[in-house]
C-alpha cells in the first residue's frame, strides 16, 4: 500500500500549495478563535487529507509511510493545529482498525473515516497511566452478553469532535500489559461522555478532552484484535504515529528556518542586515543542519517500514531527535527575531509554544530513550 513516486510528488505539491495559499494566512485567526473554520475543514476533506492512510479499497488515498511523512513535511510548514484536525483520522485514531480490524469492522467504519464523516480518537492515556500506559485502569468486564466498559481517559485529541474511539481497557486484572484489550467505541453509545477542551500552552485550534465511560455496553464485535492484545495494538499504532509526528517536526523546523533567513536578510542593525553577522549565521547553520539530519532520519525509517522492517527503535530515534531539534530551532528563531520574536507579530512565539508538546505526546523524550535502549539490549543493529 503506497503511492507511486510521481503521484506522491504531485500530491505533496498540492498539499504544499494548500498550506501556503489557504492555511498560512489563517494561522493567527485560528489561534485567536481556538477553532478551525468549517469551510477549511471541508477543503481538507476534499483534498483527501482525512483519508491519507486509509486503504484505497475503503475510499482513502492508501498512503504508505514514506508518502505520509512526505505530506507531514509539508503540513508542518503551517501551524500544527491544522494537522491535528485530521491527524487522528490519519494516525492513532484509525491505524489500529487498519492493522487489526476484521473485514466487517473495516467495511463499517473505514469509508466514513476516509471521507472525514467519521472523526476518530485514540483513548489510551488516563489520569494515572501516562507514560506507564500498560497500567491502564479502565476496565471492560464480560457480563455474558456484552463487554461493560468503565473508566476515565485524559488528554484525548479530537475527543470533542470524535464519532469513534479506539479505547484500551483492562479485561484481565491479573496480567499487566497482557491484560489490556482494544475496543472500538462509537461516541453515541449510552454512557460515553466527553469533557470540555482543556486550556493549554499552544496549538490553539486543536483540542484535547477527558472522556468518561460509564458502564458502556459493547457488543463482542467491537473488540479490536484479540483479547489481551490491546497493549500491542497501541504500541504498533504508536510506532507509526511517532514517525508521523517526527515528520511534522521537520516541516515546522524548515518553516521557521525559512522565516529566520527572510527576517535576517531584512532586519538591519549596526547598519547591516542581521544575516551578515556570523553569530546569526551560526544559528541558522545549526538549525539547517539539524533539520536536515531529522529529515534524513524520518525518511530512512519510513522507507524501512514500507519495506517491512520493524522500525520500533528507529521511529523512536526519529521522534526523539526531531521533536528535540524543533524545540532548539524554535528557540533560536525567537533569538534571531529578538523582540519581534517574543511579541505576537510574526507568530514566532506561537510556534515556540506549539512545538513544546512534540516532546511529550505520543511518548515523551524519556520514553523514546527507554524504547531505543530496550531495543538495543534486545539485539537491534547498532
Ligand atoms: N510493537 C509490538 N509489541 C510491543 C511494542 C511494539 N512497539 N512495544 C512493546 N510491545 C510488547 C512487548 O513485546 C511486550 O510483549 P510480551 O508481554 O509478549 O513480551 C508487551 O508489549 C509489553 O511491553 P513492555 O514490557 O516493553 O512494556 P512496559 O510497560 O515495560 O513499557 C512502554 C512500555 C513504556 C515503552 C510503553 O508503555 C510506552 O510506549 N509508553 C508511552 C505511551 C505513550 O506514548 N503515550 C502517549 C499517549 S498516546 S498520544
Amino acid at each position: 500500500m503506497a503511492l507511486d513516486p510521481e503521484t506522491r510528488a504531485e500530491f505533496t505539491a498540492q498539499v504544499a500549495r494548500f498550506v501556503e495559499a489557504r492555511l498560512r494566512p489563517l494561522e493567527a485567526k485560528i489561534a485567536e478563535e481556538d477553532g478551525i473554520p468549517e469551510d477549511v475543514i471541508g477543503e481538507m476533506k476534499a483534498l483527501g487529507l482525512y483519508g491519507l492512510t486509509i486503504p484505497e479499497e475503503y475510499g482513502g488515498l492508501g498512503c504508505g509511510m514514506e508518502d505520509e511523512v512526505s505530506v507531514g513535511f509539508e503540513l508542518g510548514r503551517c501551524s500544527p493545529a491544522f494537522r491535528s484536525a485530521f491527524g487522528t483520522n490519519v494516525g492513532i485514531g484509525s491505524q489500529g482498525l487498519v492493522m487489526f480490524g476484521t473485514p466487517e469492522q473495516k467495511a463499517k467504519y473505514l469509508p466514513g473515516i476516509a471521507s472525514g464523516e467519521i472523526v476518530t480518537s485514540f483513548a489510551l492515556t488516563e489520569p494515572e497511566a501516562g507514560s506507564d500506559s500498560a497500567s491502564v485502569r479502565s476496565s471492560a468486564a464480560w457480563d455474558g452478553q456484552a463487554w461493560v466498559l468503565k473508566g476515565a481517559k485524559r488528554y484525548i485529541t479530537n475527543a470533542n469532535k470524535a464519532h469513534l474511539f479506539t479505547v484500551m481497557a483492562r479485561t484481565n486484572e491479573k496480567k499487566g500489559g497482557g491484560g489490556v484489550s482494544a475496543f472500538l467505541v462509537p461516541r453515541d453509545l449510552a454512557g460515553v461522555s466527553v469533557g470540555k477542551p482543556e486550556k493549554k500552552m499552544g496549538q490553539q485550534g486543536a483540542h484535547i478532552c477527558d472522556v468518561n465511560f460509564d458502564d458502556v455496553r459493547l457488543a463482542p464485535n467491537l473488540m479490536l484484535g484479540a483479547e489481551g492484545e490491546g497493549f500491542k495494538v497501541a504500541m504498533q499504532v504508536l510506532d507509526r504515529g511517532r514517525l508521523h509526528i517526527a515528520s511534522v517536526c521537520v516541516g515546522v523546523a524548515e518553516r521557521l528556518i525559512a522565516d529566520c533567513v527572510a527576517y535576517a536578510g531584512e532586519r538591519k542593525q549596526f547598519g547591516q542586515p542581521l544575516a551578515s553577522f556570523q553569530m546569526i549565521q551560526a544559528q541558522l547553520a545549526d538549525s539547517r543542519t539539524e533539520a536536515y539530519a531529522a529529515r534524513c532520519m524520518v525518511l530512512d525509517a519510513a522507507r524501512r517500514r514500507d519495506a517491512g522492517e520493524n522500525v520500533t527503535m528507529l521511529a523512536s530515534c526519529a521522534k526523539l531527535f526531531a521533536s528535540e531539534m524543533v524545540g532548539r530551532v524554535a528557540d533560536r528563531a525567537v533569538q534571531i527575531f529578538g523582540g519581534a520574536g517574543y511579541t505576537a507579530d510574526h507568530g514566532i512565539e506561537r510556534f515556540y509554544r506549539d512545538v513544546r508538546i512534540f516532546r511529550i505526546y505520543e511518548g515523551t523524550s524519556e520514553i523514546q530513550r527507554l524504547v531505543i535502549a530496550r531495543e538495543m539490549m534486545k539485539g537491534a543493529p547498532v
